[in-house]
């Protein structure tokens, strides 16, 4: 097979930092074993998040020149509405600071307390906003998803008997809308078949429900409809993303994951009633309606990145370095989510370690041990992540994972093979690991800030 290389080249380095075992280990200690407080000037290697650290392409750079800085009226937004429109095929979009900002406007737009959102599993920010605007949320995605092990090319798909048996048992007035993501994050970056977007359609059609996309990562989604799903290897990665969304009457959007900027987000929608609504909220929470909370050299880099990151070469090699990363683990042994995802290869920490019960909190342990031992920085996505229920107990959730999430255009394969083999290091190693306790739980997205410290 002829090896594929980055389909970009290199215009702007940033050295990285290099320490001893000592400073690591001094540094985790210090940041309470939790990734997310450790100083980023000390993780050589930061696969903390694909969120919001992208490498910017020089058109990119070269947009937020012409920013336009205007307080109302700017032509940036302009820019993005008809990028927005071009490449998803939406005829209004409301920006936001980022895609919990859209979040928590459609969630007070479209909820009513005491309603009901089903969804492809949970994410942390969705759920919290659907919640505070007094939903109750229901995980209606496949089985398989919640097997780590568990094959299917479709892993994120929306299993349409669960969404079915939620709308006899509430009804369908009392469902707020469906929101489907592409692809899963928690499920591990899995992927939603067109078939499965097209069958979710149908049934809202029939209910008269409303269907929204977590739309984050839908280019990526796009890729794996190209590689998997039959009748679309001929398709291009752009037209398989118009089509998907085709289907659903809008989307939020993290600009920071799939339109390639550091910061940004938006709604987008196709019934004006509800643009009106946004435009409302947005004036109190985030800014006016034509920059929603952020600068117009935002709103520039926006609307070029994501039509670059609909681009057919692009996908291939980022998925592919992905997938190469997570294949050098597997030939290793080392036990991962499979199939291997879009943005992430995604450890199985109750496999990795399982002398450690999950009450002791294995993935975040394992995340706070590969920083010790290489330097580069996880995440936990387990018990942690999921939080507590509303009688105050932990939820357990069946995937119990660190996540090596890869920025976008920033590191190369190279790096990826200094990534494994720390990974597969710490395998031959992983009966030294010891679980975690809590010393400081705050009450809400509680990953975000807890301290813990080693047991034993
Ligand atoms: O980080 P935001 O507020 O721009 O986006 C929130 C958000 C919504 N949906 C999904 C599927 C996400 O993955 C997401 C953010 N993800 C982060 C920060 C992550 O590290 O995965």
């Amino acid at each position: 097979m002829r090896r594929m290389a980055e389909p970009y080249r290199i215009k702007t380095v940033e050295p990285l930092a290099m320490t001893t075992r000592e400073e690591r280990e001094a540094a985790i200690a210090k940041a309470g074993y939790n990734t997310f407080l450790l100083p980023s000037k000390l993780c050589t290697i930061d696969l903390l998040t694909d969120s919001g650290t992208s490498a910017m392409s020089d058109r990119q750079w070269s947009a937020m020149m012409i920013g336009d800085e205007a307080y109302a009226g700017a032509v940036s937004f302009d820019n993005l509405q008809r990028a927005v429109e071009e490449v998803y095929g939406f005829p209004f979009v409301c920006p936001t600071h980022q895609g919990r900002g859209a979040e928590h406007l459609i969630s007070r737009i479209l909820i009513k307390p005491g309603m009901h959102v089903p969804g492809n599993m949970y994410f942390t920010t969705t759920r919290a906003h659907q919640e505070m605007a007094g939903a109750t949320f229901h995980d209606v995605i496949i089985d398989e998803a919640h097997d780590a092990q568990a094959e299917h090319p479709f892993k994120g798909n929306v299993d349409i008997a669960k969404f079915e048996a939620l709308i006899a048992e509430v009804g369908a007035e009392n469902i707020a809308y469906i929101n489907v993501a592409l692809t899963v994050n928690m499920a591990g970056g899995q992927p939603v078949s067109m078939a499965n977007i097209e069958a979710v359609r149908e049934v809202c059609d029939r209910h008269n429900i409303i269907m929204w996309s977590d739309a984050t990562r839908l280019a990526e989604n796009a890729y794996f409809i190209q590689e998997r799903e039959s009748g679309y290897a001929d398709m291009s990665c752009a037209d398989i993303v118009k089509k998907q969304l085709s289907y659903f009457d809008g989307l939020t959007m993290s600009g920071k994951k799939d339109c390639l900027v550091n910061i940004g987000g938006f709604l987008a929608m196709r019934d004006e009633s509800i643009l009106v609504k946004a435009r409302e909220l947005v004036v109190i929470y985030e800014g006016m309606p034509t920059y929603g909370g952020l600068a117009g050299r935002d709103l520039e880099a926006m609307a070029v990145g994501l039509r670059e990151a609909v681009d057919d070469h692009y996908l291939a090699h980022r998925i592919g370095q992905v997938r190469y990363l997570g294949e050098m683990l597997q030939e290793a042994g080392v036990p991962i989510v499979e199939p291997i995802g879009g943005h992430a290869v995604f450890i199985d920490a109750a496999k990795f370690l399982p002398h450690v019960p999950q009450e002791q909190f294995p993935a975040q342990a394992l995340a706070a041990a590969l920083f010790v031992e290489s330097g580069v920085r996880s995440m936990e996505r387990g018990i942690i992540s999921a939080g507590r229920d509303a009688e105050g107990n932990h939820r357990r959730p069946k995937l119990e994972l660190v996540r090596l999430t890869i920025p976008r255009r920033v590191y190369t394969d190279r790096h990826m093979e200094v990534v494994a083999d720390a990974v597969i290091e710490l395998y031959r190693t992983r009966e030294s690991i010891t679980g975690l306790r809590y010393v400081y739980e705050p009450p809400t997205l509680r990953f975000f800030t807890s301290r813990f410290e080693p047991l034993g």
